[in-house]
């Protein structure tokens, strides 16, 4: 009987809305039936694995606060294998089906590129063969090219042709591992893919080197047959002042400029939406609008703090606008929401990373429970029919198969005078979304 890690905690059960118990679901009931597909299907939730088990609760003023029972404080490559079968037992015992990991998440870098290899080669096997036991799948693989000194200066966006080549180097070893271990996506986030200061900066050339990166990265996955979706996941800035990957926006601008739209889509995570300045609904939807969102990292931030805290969602509100969405476009597959979120430090208790994930996955089932009654039911979009009707008027159609001219245009207007004041009438569509949530 293999080494139990988490005692005296059983499989997770649904208790209902009633249940005050921190260790039951409220909401999230995996098979139940909502917009005809089982909740699981639509919500597809990930575990990620660098803050669920390489997290330690560090912070820029002090280290960290988690006793784990099996931390044995190496840096071992036993430690990696034993931290494989802690995911397994906790993937098992949460019911999630999904998890994710940087290629040094889950293998310990060695002396060099070729003895890192094989770690993750070991670490790999191990990984396989309890996902073959247990059924759980790998949602996404992706490369840490920030936290090694060597990127200091960027990953494929490196003044130095010798990183561009290290990053290379990672990403094919780490795709090869992602397609063994059946990854249903691969993410790309480029956390040092940015500037510091312009003044030392090739900003164009930095980009073309960046898209160059990005095309070698899909023809490989092309040339070993590697099925899983490719994403790009947005953030403005943290750790460096400027990422170029700085919204779906610029992300969408930049992979049509260098024709890579049809092999890249997005990973939104929440908290960058905020970062830059945005909601995480305005990413959502935007990306969806333009064929782009692919998947999501299901956290949130603080209103108060500046930085990407990386919190547990726990607000209905957001959830629902979030999983109208994703109800919208059909679902997220082959994406999924990955909870890219980590206890708070004081959170140290080792049931606490139980609550964090049944508090998260409570928030998302309720909001795609209340986004579903608000697609059946309507109104929102009725409403918004109705402010848009001109459009599907004479005129309205005229524009849009670009019937008319401006000449023609300046015509109406002289004749119809001045347009009627309509009221965009914001609160009562708050109003409406209130009786949801
Ligand atoms: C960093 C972040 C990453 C990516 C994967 O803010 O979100 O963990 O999700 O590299
Ligand atoms: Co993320």
């Amino acid at each position: 009987m293999a080494t139990e890690y988490f005692k005296g905690i059983s499989k997770i059960p649904f208790e209902g809305p009633e249940s005050v118990n921190p260790l039951a679901f409220k909401y999230y009931r995996p098979d139940q039936v909502v917009a005809g597909r089982p909740m699981k299907d639509w919500l597809r939730f990930s575990v990620c694995y660098w803050h669920t088990w390489r997290g330690t609760g560090a912070d820029m003023f002090g280290p960290g606060t988690y006793c784990r029972p099996w931390d044995d404080g190496t840096n071992s490559l036993e430690s990696y294998l034993k931290l494989v079968d802690v995911n397994f037992e906790f993937l098992q015992k949460l019911g999630v089906e999904y998890f994710c990991f940087h290629d040094r998440d889950i293998a310990p870098e060695g002396a060099t590129l070729e003895e890192t290899n094989k770690n993750l080669e070991t670490v790999a096997a191990h990984i396989k063969k309890r996902m073959q036991e247990t059924g759980i799948k790998l949602l996404w693989g992706t490369a840490n090219l920030f936290s090694n000194p060597r990127y200091m200066n960027g990953a494929s966006t490196n003044p130095d042709t010798h990183v561009f080549a290290y990053a290379a180097a990672q990403v094919k070893k780490c795709m090869d591992i992602s397609k063994e271990l059946g990854a249903e996506n691969y993410v790309f986030w480029g956390g040092r893919e940015g500037y510091q200061t312009l003044l030392n900066t090739d900003l164009k050339g930095e980009l073309d080197h960046f898209a160059r990166f990005l095309q070698l990265a899909a023809d490989y996955k092309k040339q070993i047959g590697f099925q899983g979706q490719l994403l790009i996941e947005p953030k403005p800035r943290e750790p460096t002042k400027h990422q170029y990957d700085f919204d779906t926006a610029a992300v969408v601008a930049f992979l049509k400029s260098y024709n890579l739209d049809k092999d890249y889509k997005v990973n939104i995570e929440a908290n960058h939406c905020t970062l830059a300045g945005h909601t995480f609904e305005h990413e959502l939807t935007y990306a969806s609008a333009y064929g782009f969102l692919g998947s999501i990292d299901a956290n949130t931030g603080d209103p108060l703090l500046g930085w990407d805290t990386d919190q547990f969602n726990m607000d209905v509100k957001q959830t629902t606008l979030a999983m109208q969405v994703v109800l919208r476009q059909g679902g997220l597959q082959p994406g999924g929401l990955n909870f890219d979120a980590k206890l708070r430090r004081e959170s140290s208790d080792l049931e606490d990373l139980f609550i964090g994930h049944i508090a998260g996955m409570d928030t998302f089932a309720r909001g795609l429970l209340a986004a579903a009654r608000l697609e059946e039911e309507g109104t929102f979009q009725a409403w918004r029919d109705e402010r848009y009707a001109s459009w599907k008027g004479e005129l309205g159609q005229k524009i849009v198969s670009g019937q008319v001219t401006f000449a023609e245009l300046e015509q109406f207007a002289l004749q119809a005078g001045e347009p009627k004041q309509v009221s965009a009438k914001q609160e009562k569509y708050e109003m409406l979304l209130n009786r949801y949530v």
